[in-house]
Parts: C-alpha cells; structure tokens; sequence
C-alpha cells in the first residue's frame, strides 16, 4: 500500500473527502472538496493578485517562444527545479501559500518542500504533454496539484499502452488531484486549450524536490 495512505486520519480511505481513480499503473485521487468555495474563492483573489506571475520562454527549434501561461516556483531554499532548459530559483514561501501546503499535507499523509504554480489567464492558456519526472523530484514523485477557478479539463494518456483510453477529469474550484506511484513513469498529462472558458484558473502543484538539479542539461 502506498505511504499516502496512512496518513493521520485515513482521508483516502473515506468517500466523502476523497475518491481514488481507477487507472492501470498509477495512483490517483481525488479531493473534490479540499478547499471549500468561499476558501477557495478568497485563496484564488489572493493567488491573482499578490503572487509574482512571471512570463517564462523556453527554446523550441532554435526559437524563443513564450509559455501559454505564467508561473512561478516557489519552495524552500535551495528547492531549485529545471525543465525545458528552465531553470528556476525558488521565490520564499508566503504565509498564505504555506497554509495551504498544511492543509494539502494534512489531507495527504504527505510533506512537500516545493511548489509550481501555474496561471492560466483563459482558455488560450495551457500546458502540453508531458510527465512531471524531472531528476529531481526523484522516483514516483508524489504530486498534489490543487485547482482554483475555472474548472478545465485535465487530460492523461498512457505512455506506451495504446489500449488504454485517454482519462479527462474535469478539476474543479477547490479540488485537489493527487497523483503518485508510477503514474509519472508511464503517463503523461496536459491541460488542453478551451477557447469556450474566459476565466482565470490558478493550479499549484506541490511537489519534492528530491536530489540537485543537474545544470549541465541547462541551455
Ligand atoms: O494546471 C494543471 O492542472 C497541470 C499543471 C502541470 O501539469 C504542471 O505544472 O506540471
Ligand atoms: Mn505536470
């Protein structure tokens, strides 16, 4: 059984706080109701306007092109991250950020020491396919990805077994997805665009960084 699921009061296994979701070669839950609307609401205001949004560019086919969103990584000190030859210095924890990391923690079992947070500013923004199994965050990274805002569809589909259907859940405002095991090492995920959705989504995916980044990979 997997470490998140003895924590202290034994929420995976209630179905009122969280409901697992069946998938072959990964763990997943789901906590619909990890912030309730108003916390939710209030922690999103907060989100927009007192978090630093940075606009990151990344290098494809020789040619700097800006992410469809904005994010910042924030995390304790030394908690560096890399991807896509980002590479990302952690901005110090805010005492609001740090009450939801105890509330995620608390419903999970789980201690994280990192954060990547992403705004989606409206439909036209989003993110590709990929798995969240940097080097860094070691092997089965534990990954608790908490959704504020418009609901948008997150989408998995497995690495090699083409049997397996693409898995879309739709991530509510306050809802909280947990994703652990081997679901990074065999399945990628994304948040496709939906040019129907004008609203602002905020996700923040705590996370554990585990080893040093390794710089040489860095462009
Ligand atoms: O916004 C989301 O729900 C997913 C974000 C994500 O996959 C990531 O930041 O690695
Ligand atoms: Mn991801």
């Amino acid at each position: 059984m997997p470490a998140f699921h003895q924590c202290a009061l034994d929420f995976p296994g209630d179905p009122n706080v969280s409901q697992q979701i069946s998938l072959d070669d990964a763990d997943l839950f789901l906590f619909s109701h990890a912030f309730d609307t108003h916390e939710a609401g209030e922690f999103l205001t907060y989100c927009l306007s007192a978090l630093t949004w940075k606009q990151d560019f990344i290098r494809i086919a020789g040619k700097r092109v800006p992410l469809p969103r904005l994010q910042n990584w924030y995390g304790d000190p030394g908690a560096r991250y890399g991807y896509s030859g980002l590479a990302l210095d952690p901005s110090p924890w805010t005492s609001e950020l740090l009450a939801a990391k105890e509330r995620v923690e608390y419903l999970t079992g789980q201690t994280f020491n990192s954060l990547l947070a992403n705004h989606y500013r409206g439909g036209a923004d989003s993110v590709g396919w990929h798995s969240d199994d940097e080097k860094e965050l070691g092997d089965n990274p534990v990954i608790a990805s908490v959704s504020l805002g418009a609901t948008r569809i997150f989408e998995l589909k497995h690495r090699t077994d083409r049997r397996q259907k693409v898995l879309r859940i739709p991530l509510t405002h306050g809802s909280l997805l947990l994703m652990a095991g081997k679901t990074q090492q065999y399945w990628q995920h994304q948040l496709p665009k939906d040019h129907a959705i004008t609203a602002p989504r905020v996700n923040l995916t705590f996370r554990t960084v585990t080893v040093a980044m390794d710089t040489s990979k860095q462009s």
